[in-house]
C-alpha cells in the first residue's frame, strides 16, 4: 500500500520536471530541465569553510565571486528510487575491500545522477555570512511590551530586504515554480516549493505560502481579522498539495516561524516525515494552534509572552542584554 502510493508520487514528481524539460533525463543540459550556464561557481574564490556536516553532507563556504562577497552551500542530493534502476546499472563500481561476506566500494554514477544541489547568494551580507557560522543560542522570552520596545523597532531599523518576496508575488521571479496560487488582494497567497526543496523526492517535501498582503511582518501582527486569510491558507494550501502530490492533510506539518527569517507573513508546509530545520517547538507555530489561539483572543499574538531562540552574534539578543532582559 504504502510503496504503491509511494510510486504513485514518485511518477507524479517525475511529470511534473520532464514537463518543463522535454525528456525526463538524459539530455546534456542539467539533468533536471534547468539550462546547463556557465558555471558561476568556476569563478569562485573560496575564503573559508562557515560550516560543514559529514552526516548532512553539506558545505556553506564564504568566498569571493568577481570581487563580491558570495556564500555558496553544497548539498549532496538524496538517491532517488526512481533512478535507482538506472543508478545500478550505468555505474562503474571500484572495489574497495573484501572480507567475508563483506565488500565496500567506491561507485561512480553517470554525471546526471550525481548533482549536488548548489545555492549561491552574490552579493552576500554580513548578515548571511554570519548566518551559517555555528553560534551558540540562548532563548528569548518576549512578552508584548518587549515587542513594541525592542524588537519592532529593530526590525524597522534594519529594514530588511523582502525584495526576493515581492519579485515572487509579482511573477518575476519563480513564476514556473508556483504551486498554487488565490489571488485575492486580502485572503490571497502564493504556494511554492521553499528553496530547500530539490522537488526530486517527497519525503523532504517543503512548500512555503506567501500571502498577498504586504502589511503583515510576522505571528505578532495578526489578529482576529486575519482569521479569514489563515484558514484560507490551511484549507487551499492543503488541497493543492494533495492535489499536485497526493499528500493528505495528516501527513502535513502547516506551522509559522517566531521569529520569522524574512518579514513578510508566510507559512511553511513541510512533510510530517521530514525533520524540516526550524520545526522544533522552540520556532514553529502550527497554523492550527495559531487559528484557535486567535479566535479565543483576538489579541493573543499581540499580548503574550513569546519564546524563541537567537544566536549569540545576532543584534537583537544584544538589545534584549542592553535593556536588562537577559
Ligand atoms: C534565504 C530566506 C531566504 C539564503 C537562502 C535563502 N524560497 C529565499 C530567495 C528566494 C527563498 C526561499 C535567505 C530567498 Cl538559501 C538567504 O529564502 C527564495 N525562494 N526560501 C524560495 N522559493
Amino acid at each position: 500500500m504504502a510503496a504503491a502510493a509511494e510510486e504513485r508520487a514518485a511518477k507524479r514528481l517525475k511529470a511534473d520536471s520532464s514537463t518543463e524539460a522535454g525528456g525526463d533525463d538524459g539530455d546534456d543540459g542539467g539533468a533536471n530541465g534547468g539550462p546547463a550556464l556557465h558555471s558561476p561557481v568556476s569563478g569562485f574564490k573560496t575564503e573559508r569553510v562557515l560550516r560543514e556536516s559529514a552526516r548532512e553532507k553539506t558545505m556553506f563556504i564564504h568566498g569571493k565571486m568577481d570581487d563580491q562577497e558570495a556564500v555558496v552551500i553544497l548539498e549532496k542530493t538524496p538517491i532517488r528510487q526512481d533512478t535507482l534502476a538506472e543508478l545500478l546499472k550505468t555505474s562503474t563500481l571500484n572495489l574497495e575491500m573484501k572480507n567475508d561476506i563483506y565488500c565496500t566500494y567506491h561507485l561512480h554514477a553517470p554525471a546526471h545522477l550525481n548533482e549536488i544541489k548548489t545555492t549561491v547568494i552574490c552579493p552576500a551580507t554580513e548578515k548571511h555570512v554570519k548566518k551559517y557560522l555555528h553560534q551558540e543560542t540562548f532563548l528569548i522570552e518576549e512578552s508584548g511590551e518587549d515587542y513594541r520596545a525592542i524588537t519592532l523597532p529593530y526590525i524597522s531599523s534594519q529594514s530588511f530586504s523582502v525584495q526576493w518576496v515581492y519579485n515572487i508575488l509579482e511573477k518575476k521571479a519563480e513564476a514556473d515554480r508556483i504551486v498554487f496560487e488565490d489571488p485575492d488582494p486580502n485572503v490571497g497567497f502564493l504556494l511554492l516549493p521553499d528553496f530547500k526543496w530539490d522537488q526530486k523526492q517527497l519525503d523532504n517535501m517543503y512548500l512555503i505560502a506567501i500571502t498577498h498582503r504586504r502589511d503583515r511582518k510576522s505571528l505578532r501582527d495578526l489578529t482576529s481579522e486575519d482569521l479569514p486569510l489563515l484558514r484560507n491558507i490551511r484549507e487551499k494550501g492543503q488541497e493543492a498539495i494533495q492535489k499536485r502530490y497526493g499528500i493528505p492533510p495528516s501527513k502535513l506539518r502547516v506551522y509559522l516561524h517566531y521569529q520569522p527569517s524574512y518579514y513578510h507573513l508566510h507559512v511553511h508546509f513541510t512533510s510530517l516525515d521530514y525533520d524540516a530545520p526550524g520545526c522544533g517547538v522552540e520556532r514553529a507555530h502550527l497554523l492550527s494552534d495559531v487559528i484557535q489561539n486567535l479566535q479565543a483572543d483576538p489579541r493573543y499574538y499581540s499580548s503574550r509572552t513569546l519564546t524563541f531562540p537567537l544566536r549569540a552574534d545576532d543584534t537583537l539578543l544584544l538589545k534584549f542584554k542592553e535593556a536588562g532582559k537577559l
